[in-house]
């Protein structure tokens, strides 16, 4: 079925043309700023289009390449499709791609892991080089040329006033509800004409509903009725409500304590099912008026709105189940006034979240003893998926929360590890940390003492001796020694712990024969 038009401005409509049309616009070797952020807004239609055309490419031997910026991670139809015919030179600033990740990993892909509130500056300060092409999800362009942003507003104001040439994607599948969500800030300047941003509280309004577009940059224009990727949620396991019900067992301690206001600070949640779970908790908590000052808005906190637990939430995107997608689009007028959305650099922005004092939530692959936290690699050179907002909210938040199961890959490995292979938040960002064994209240506490409630509180049992082992003959090593480590074991003790563990459990269960055989290694 045929839907009514979303473009109002007769001058662009003349610009309407098809995916593959647009998508031949495109300059080999150019960089292109694309919409999207956590599988909302971003361009579904013109990225297949411009893979298919890369594929032919590649295949007639002429390499096809691109540099893709975005908000944050996109979807299979975006990141995946382009990864998938080798057609991106360079990627940044956050992706989850899986075969982006492993391009990346294999060496055939470039990838700038910077923090989600930096890119807009990076670019218009010309670190990046030039932004030639940006292609931007809308949900409708009004009458005077304007755009009514989509889901996820991300880097797309940058994007769109910077690039030479924009296409837009008008993609009637997003509720048309969505128009006079978004807060547009037009007020930021680089350095050293910048002024203070004036939000005061997670609902303030300081810029305008849509996106100014100078039309005579708009090259083509798609016309799409394509959902966003809405990634199902799986229900909280046993690891994660414990983790959500440490959390709160601590909020509940820090308001006993006058620490913080009965309605809580502005919240802000990582992505993942974990930090859904915090949010679902929270549901039966003794809080009321809830706000949230964050990065991207999922069904937990959806479902805190919904209840009218919360009040109100500042975002940059909705990234919702299905489920919850079709609960919006079923009320989105209610939503819309309880719900903003902003740029990257805005709902990002360290000045406004040391403000409000936003209580930080984020995931991560491994703590160390000490309180340094690494959310971005496995064994120290892998990427997993990249720091996004976690650093802008950890450095600058009232509350800085990282939580992890305290194991993985079936047991295999100790989250909670003597010295992280890979630093995103020092020891200096991070006050909290939080595994399905319990919660270290780092604040306060000098090195040594953080390392005794580290191991106390959060290790597995299963590696809990080995780490107290370690960090006792670490103290030993070095006497006195403000942050002890036995730097030739740190990276390898508990490998090599573990598998004298499982040597010593072989033994127990098979008897004198093997153990004579076993030797520590
Ligand atoms: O591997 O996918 O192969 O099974 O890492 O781990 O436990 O499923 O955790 O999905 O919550 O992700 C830090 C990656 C956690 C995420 C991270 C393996 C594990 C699994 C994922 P498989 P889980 P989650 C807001 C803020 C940075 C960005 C951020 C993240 C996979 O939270 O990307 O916070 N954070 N942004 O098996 C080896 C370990 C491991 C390990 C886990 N110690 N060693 N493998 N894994 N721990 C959002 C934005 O900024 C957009």
């Amino acid at each position: 079925m045929s839907q009514p038009t979303r473009i109002h401005n007769q001058a662009l409509r003349a610009k309407i043309m098809s995916a593959e049309e647009a998508a031949a616009l495109i300059p080999k070797g150019c960089n292109v700023g694309m919409s999207g952020f956590t599988g909302a807004g971003y361009p579904k239609a013109v990225p297949l289009a411009l893979a298919e055309r890369m594929n032919a490419a590649h295949s007639a031997g002429a390499p096809f390449r691109i540099g893709v910026w975005t908000g944050a991670s996109t979807a299979p139809e975006l990141d995946g499709a382009l990864a998938k015919v080798d057609g991106v030179e360079l990627r940044l600033p956050y992706q989850s791609d899986p075969t982006c990740r492993k391009r990346i990993n294999a060496g055939q892909m470039e990838y700038i892991d910077i923090h989600l509130s930096h890119v807009a500056q990076f670019v218009w300060a010309g670190f990046l080089g030039k932004l030639d092409v940006a292609i931007v999800e809308i949900a409708g362009i009004r009458e005077d040329g304007s755009l009514i942003p989509s889901s996820s507003v991300g880097n797309n104001k940058t994007w769109l006033d910077l690039a030479d040439k924009i296409i837009l994607e008008v993609n009637s599948w997003q509720n048309s509800a969505l128009e006079g969500m978004h807060d547009i800030y037009y007020g930021m300047a680089l350095p050293p004409h910048r002024k203070p941003i004036p939000i005061l509280s997670a609902s303030d309004r300081i810029g305008d509903a849509y996106f100014k577009c100078d039309p005579s940059k708009v090259i083509a224009i798609v016309e799409t009725h394509s959902p966003d990727r809405n990634s199902a949620f799986s229900p909280p396991d046993a690891n994660s409500e414990a983790i959500a019900a440490h959390i709160l067992e601590f909020i509940a301690h820090e308001v006993k304590k006058g620490r913080l206001p009965q309605e809580l600070l502005p919240l802000q949640s990582g992505v993942g099912n974990v930090a859904n779970a915090v949010m679902e908790q929270l549901q039966a908590a003794p809080y009321e008026n809830l706000t949230a000052y964050t990065e991207v808005l999922q069904d937990g906190m959806f479902s805190l709105i919904k209840s009218g637990k919360m009040a109100f939430a500042s975002a940059t995107a909705l990234s919702l189940s299905p489920e919850a997608a079709a609960e919006f689009n079923r009320d989105a007028a209610l939503y819309a006034k309880k719900i903003m959305l902003r740029p990257q650099d805005i709902s990002n922005h360290p000045e406004v979240i040391r403000r409000l004092g936003v209580i930080a939530m984020n995931g991560m692959i491994e703590a160390d003893i000490y309180g340094n936290v690494n959310s971005t690699h496995i064994g120290g050179s892998s990427i997993m998926n990249g720091i996004g907002g976690s650093g802008d909210f950890a450095r600058n938040s009232y509350l800085s929360i990282f939580m992890t199961p305290s194991i993985a890959r079936n047991g295999e490995i100790s989250c909670i590890v003597p010295m992280v292979t890979h630093v995103d938040h020092t020891e200096h960002d991070v006050q909290v940390i939080v595994t399905e064994q319990g919660l270290a209240d780092l604040r306060g506490l000098s090195p040594k003492k953080r390392a005794v409630l580290v191991i106390e509180n959060c290790a597995h049992p299963t590696f809990k001796p080995a780490l107290e082992e370690y960090f006792e003959r670490a103290r030993k090593c070095s006497p006195g020694q403000h942050t002890p480590h036995i730097l030739d074991e740190a990276f390898t003790f508990l490998r090599s712990w573990r598998a004298s563990h499982e040597a010593r459990e072989a033994c127990r269960k098979d008897g004198a024969a093997q153990a004579s055989a076993w030797k520590r290694p």
